[in-house]
C-alpha cells in the first residue's frame, strides 16, 4: 500500500500532467462526511453533509458508500472530461448546460446529458435525505401538495407509482411545471431542468442505489427511502422556485 503522502503525491503528478482520469484511491484517502476529493475541473463531488451510515436501516452504508464515491465520482469525472479544453462550457452551471442540450457541441452532448444528469441528479439527491427524516412536509409546500394531489398520502401514491413504472434505470420526481407541482418519471439521467421544470425531490430507482440491500424488491426500497426525506430542504426548494 502506497502511503497518504506517495498517494497524494502521485495524484499532484497526474493533476500537473493534465491527467483527469480519476483512480481508485486507498481506503485511507476515501472521502470523508465534510471532506470532498480534490477537484479535476469546474465540477465537483459535494461530499455527503451526513456519514454514509447515517440513513441505516433504509439505505444502507455500503450502498451509499458506492453510489456516492464510486456511481456520482464517475458523472463528475466524465463530465470534466468533456467540458475540458472548452472554456466556454466550463464556465456555466450545470442547470445551465442541461437545459439548453441543444446548444452544445454534438460530440459532447451525450455525454453531458447522461453525467451531467447524473451529477446534477445526485446532487439534490444526497441533500434531499438526512438522517430522522420522513414524515411530510408542513407549511406552504405541505398545502400546496395537499392542493395539487388532495392529500400527502395520494402523492405518495403517485411518486411511488411513478417509481415502480420506471422500467429499466431512472428516476421519479416531484416537480414544479409551469408553477403547478406534478409527479413524473424520467429515463436514465435525464432531469426536469431538460424539460423546462424544476426538480424539487428526485427518488433513483437505478438498481445502484438499492439493489446491494433489497435485491429485486424496488417498492421496498421505495417504501423505506420515504422514512428519510428532508422535508425541510425540499420546502425550502419549493419556496424558492415558487418565488422565481
Ligand atoms: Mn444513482
Amino acid at each position: 500500500m502506497p502511503t497518504r503522502r506517495e498517494v497524494i503525491k502521485v495524484s499532484m503528478i497526474a493533476a500537473a500532467a493534465g491527467v483527469v482520469e480519476s483512480f481508485a484511491l486507498p481506503l485511507s484517502v476515501r472521502a470523508q462526511p465534510g471532506q470532498a476529493p480534490a477537484a479535476t475541473g469546474p465540477f465537483t463531488l459535494p461530499a455527503l453533509a451526513y456519514a454514509v451510515d447515517a440513513l441505516e436501516p433504509h439505505i444502507d452504508a455500503q450502498t451509499m458508500t458506492i453510489h456516492h464515491d464510486r456511481h456520482h465520482a464517475a458523472y463528475v469525472t466524465n463530465l470534466n472530461g468533456a467540458v475540458a479544453g472548452k472554456a466556454d462550457l466550463a464556465g456555466k452551471s450545470i442547470e445551465q448546460l442541461l437545459s439548453n442540450l441543444d446548444a452544445l457541441p454534438s460530440d459532447i452532448r451525450t455525454v453531458v446529458r447522461n453525467n451531467g444528469g447524473g451529477h446534477l441528479n445526485h446532487t439534490m439527491f444526497w441533500t434531499s435525505m438526512k438522517k430522522g427524516g420522513g414524515g411530510a412536509p408542513t407549511t406552504e409546500l405541505g398545502a400546496a401538495i395537499d392542493g395539487a394531489f388532495t392529500s400527502f398520502g395520494a402523492f405518495k401514491d403517485a411518486m411511488t407509482r411513478s417509481a415502480m413504472g420506471v422500467f429499466g434505470s431512472g428516476w421519479a420526481w416531484l416537480v414544479l411545471d409551469a408553477g403547478k407541482l406534478a409527479v413524473v418519471a424520467l429515463p436514465n439521467q435525464d432531469s426536469p431542468v431538460m424539460q423546462g421544470k424544476v426538480p424539487l425531490l428526485g427518488l433513483d430507482v437505478w438498481e445502484h442505489a438499492y439493489y446491494l440491500k433489497y435485491q429485486n424488491r424496488r417498492r421496498d426500497y421505495v417504501d423505506a427511502w420515504f422514512n428519510c426525506i428532508d422535508w425541510d430542504a425540499i420546502a425550502a426548494r419549493y419556496r424558492s422556485a415558487a418565488r422565481a
